[in-house]
């Protein structure tokens, strides 16, 4: 079985909720691990006053018992404890007595960059926080939980994966940002390592690895642009400088360039997989765009609401997640089982196999 990825919640509803299936049977996880992604993914320089009210923790409603998955779908919550402020806002269902707390108002004045016009057009809302509360990034907590689920999959068979941040003096352009009442964004890079020749396949679209972990980076807030190895760079080069020659020794095949970033024609080729993403400044402004009143059709200013002033440390982290997702994907593809020590054995005949071996 395929493994896959469910998740719902809004920013500030009770909890977000990821349902992962697929998972083989037999695997330790452990809860301190993936707290310490979720409290990393919350920490960062430019993060919003909302990160002193969450401390992301991970609750498992299903799929696991003393520790160990179960072959079943896990069930994994994320708790919004802003929510608290927000009961009459986001009931559920229509709230009951006087109105109280935060979000009892319309948002009528859509941000540029945000998700709030073109959501709020194609749904027919009449209130943008209908749009923004799904749109939002806090939606990346769950995403970084199911994550940490998947590396510790891959880490049973040797795979590690690692994000950071690569625009420089981050910490002087949040400042700088911050005293104008404006937003930054960045850069971030993720490598992996220990990932085998075969991951991925060229015989679908949608199989390619390098189009999944486009796909899973892109479809992260904010992100927008992303690149495997030297990708735009390798536009201005020559055939013959953008290829990395194939070499061996006795410890098999190998490379001794990487610009490909470890994808050739969609499949991983043995070498570390590195893949950049590009997050534009966040679109919630304290010195606010131009934008038009839904209401009333006027010209306004757009939403002023509290917001980060940068997240690019936050995306470091969920990107290496969303990374280490599609990398478990594909070798749940690869290698099959529905116990642990199956996909662990099917992995250890593959290296038997082919003329490779981790570096
Ligand atoms: C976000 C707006 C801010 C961020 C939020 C993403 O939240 P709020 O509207 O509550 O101030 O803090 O990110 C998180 C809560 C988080 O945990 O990352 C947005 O509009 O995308």
């Amino acid at each position: 079985m395929a493994l896959s990825l469910v998740t719902a919640g809004e920013s500030h509803g009770r909890a977000l909720v990821a349902i992962v299936s697929g998972l083989p049977a037999g695997l330790v996880l452990d809860k301190d691990q993936i707290d310490a992604d979720l409290h990393r993914r919350q920490q960062g320089y430019g993060r919003s006053p909302r990160q002193q009210i969450e401390q992301d923790e991970v609750e498992v409603l299903a799929g696991l018992r003393h520790g160990r998955t179960l072959g079943t779908p896990l069930a994994l919550v994320v708790h919004n404890r802003d929510h608290k402020n927000w009961e009459w806002g986001m009931s559920p269902w229509p709230p009951e007595g006087e109105a109280g707390g935060k979000g009892t108002k319309a948002v009528t004045l859509p941000r540029p960059g945000h998700a709030d016009l073109a959501g709020t057009l194609k749904y027919g809302f009449a209130d943008v926080r209908d749009v923004l509360e799904r749109a939002s990034a806090r939606h990346t907590a769950v995403i970084v939980a199911a994550g940490a689920v998947a590396k510790a999959l891959i880490a049973k068979i040797a795979i590690t994966v690692e994000g950071r941040v690569l625009t420089e003096d981050i910490e002087q352009q949040v400042d700088e940002a911050r005293a104008d009442r404006d937003t930054v964004g960045g850069i971030v890079e993720v490598r992996a390592r220990g990932v085998p020749p075969g991951l991925g396949t060229y015989a679908t679209k949608d199989e390619r690895l390098d189009a999944r972990l486009a796909s899973s980076l892109m479809g992260t807030q904010a992100v927008k642009g992303v690149e495997i190895g030297e990708g735009f760079g390798l536009a201005s080069k020559r055939g013959s400088e953008a290829h990395d020659e194939i070499l061996r020794d006795e410890r098999g095949l190998y490379r001794d360039t990487n610009r490909a970033g470890g994808i050739e024609g969609g499949v991983s080729n043995g070498e570390e997989i590195i893949v950049r993403a590009a997050m534009k400044p966040l679109p919630t402004l304290m010195k606010p765009l131009a934008s038009v009143d839904l209401q009333t059709g006027e010209p306004a200013q757009a939403l002023v609401e509290r917001s980060d002033t940068a997240a690019v440390e936050a995306l470091a982290v969920v990107a290496e997640a969303c990374v280490a997702w599609e990398l478990a994907r594909a070798a749940k593809d690869k290698f099959g089982g529905d116990a642990l020590d199956d996909l662990v054995a099917a992995h250890r005949a593959y290296l038997e196999r082919i003329d490779w071996s981790p570096r």
